[in-house]
C-alpha cells in the first residue's frame, strides 16, 4: 500500500532521500502519480509554505523541502509525458523575471506535454526579452507564464507588452498561473486564460486553441 502520509512527511522534512524511494515504491505498485501529487507532495509544499509564513521554516526548510519534491518529481515526470504521438500544439513556458519558484511551473509543463502538447521550457527568472526571443524563433501556439511571488506577478504584464512592442502578441495565446495569481488578474494584464492548477492547465490550453 503506497505510504502517502510518509511521503507527505518525508517532503515536508526535506528528506529527498525518503521522498524518492517512499515514490519509487508507489510507483511499482502502479499507485496512480496525481494521486501521489494530489494528496501528498502539494499538501506537503503548501503546509511548508505555512510554516514559513508562521516563521516555524526559514529559507533552508524550504529549499530541502523544493529539493525533495523535485527528487519524486523526477520519477513521476516521464509518466506524465506522452511520446510519440504528434503533438496538438506548442506551447513556450517559463517563471518570470525575479522568480526563482519553478516546481509549479514544472508540474505544469509535465502535464502538457502529458495532454498532447510540444512543451519548451525556459526555466526560471526568464526575462521579457527571452519570452520574446522564443516566441520569434519557436513560434508557439501558446505562451505559459507562471509567477509565485506577488512581487514578481507584474513581469507577467512587462512580458506582455514586450510581445506587443515586438508585434508578436496576436500571433499566440497567452495563460498566466502561479499561486497569487487571479482570473481577474490575468484579464487586467490582457492575458487569455489562466487554470488555478496543473490539470485545469491542460483543460484551458486546449479550450484556448481551440478558440
Ligand atoms: C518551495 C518554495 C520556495 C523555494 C522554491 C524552489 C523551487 N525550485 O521552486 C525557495 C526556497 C527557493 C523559495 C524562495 C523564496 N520564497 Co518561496 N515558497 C515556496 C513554497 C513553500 C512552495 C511553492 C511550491 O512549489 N508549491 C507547490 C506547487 C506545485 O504549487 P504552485 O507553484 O502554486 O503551482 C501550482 C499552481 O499555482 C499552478 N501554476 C503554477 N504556475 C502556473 C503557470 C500557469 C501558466 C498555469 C496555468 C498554472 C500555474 O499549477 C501548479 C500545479 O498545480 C511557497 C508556499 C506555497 N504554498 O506556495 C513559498 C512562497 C511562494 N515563497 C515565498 C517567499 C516570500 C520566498 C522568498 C522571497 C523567501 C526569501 N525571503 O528569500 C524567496 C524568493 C526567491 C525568488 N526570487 O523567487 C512566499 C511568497 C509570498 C508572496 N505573496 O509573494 C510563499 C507564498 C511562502 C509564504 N507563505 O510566505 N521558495
Amino acid at each position: 500500500m503506497a505510504d502517502l502520509k510518509a511521503l507527505y512527511e518525508a517532503i515536508l522534512t526535506g528528506d529527498r532521500q525518503a521522498a524518492v524511494s517512499l515514490t519509487q515504491q508507489a510507483l511499482d505498485e502502479g499507485v496512480d502519480p496525481q494521486l501521489l501529487i494530489n494528496e501528498a507532495m502539494i499538501p506537503a509544499m503548501n503546509e511548508a509554505g505555512r510554516r514559513f509564513e508562521c516563521e516555524e521554516y526559514f529559507v533552508p526548510e524550504l529549499l530541502l523541502a523544493a529539493r525533495a519534491m523535485k527528487g519524486a518529481l523526477e520519477l513521476i515526470r516521464p509518466l506524465l509525458s506522452r511520446t510519440g504521438a504528434k503533438p496538438i500544439g506548442r506551447v513556450v513556458i517559463g517563471t518570470v523575471k525575479g522568480d526563482l519558484h519553478d516546481i509549479g511551473k514544472n508540474l505544469v509543463a509535465s502535464m502538457l506535454e502529458g495532454g498532447g502538447f510540444e512543451v519548451i521550457d525556459l526555466g526560471a527568472d526568464v526575462p521579457a526579452e527571452k519570452f520574446v526571443e522564443a516566441v520569434r524563433e519557436k513560434q508557439p501556439d501558446l505562451v505559459c507564464m507562471s509567477a509565485l511571488l506577488t512581487v514578481t506577478m507584474p513581469a507577467m504584464k512587462t512580458t506582455i507588452e514586450a510581445l506587443k512592442a515586438a508585434g508578436l502578441r496576436d500571433r499566440v495565446k497567452i495563460m498566466v498561473g502561479g499561486a497569487p495569481v487571479t482570473e481577474e488578474y490575468a484579464r487586467q494584464i490582457g492575458a487569455d486564460g489562466y487554470a488555478e492548477n496543473a490539470s485545469r492547465a491542460v483543460i484551458a490550453a486546449k479550450q484556448l486553441l481551440a478558440a
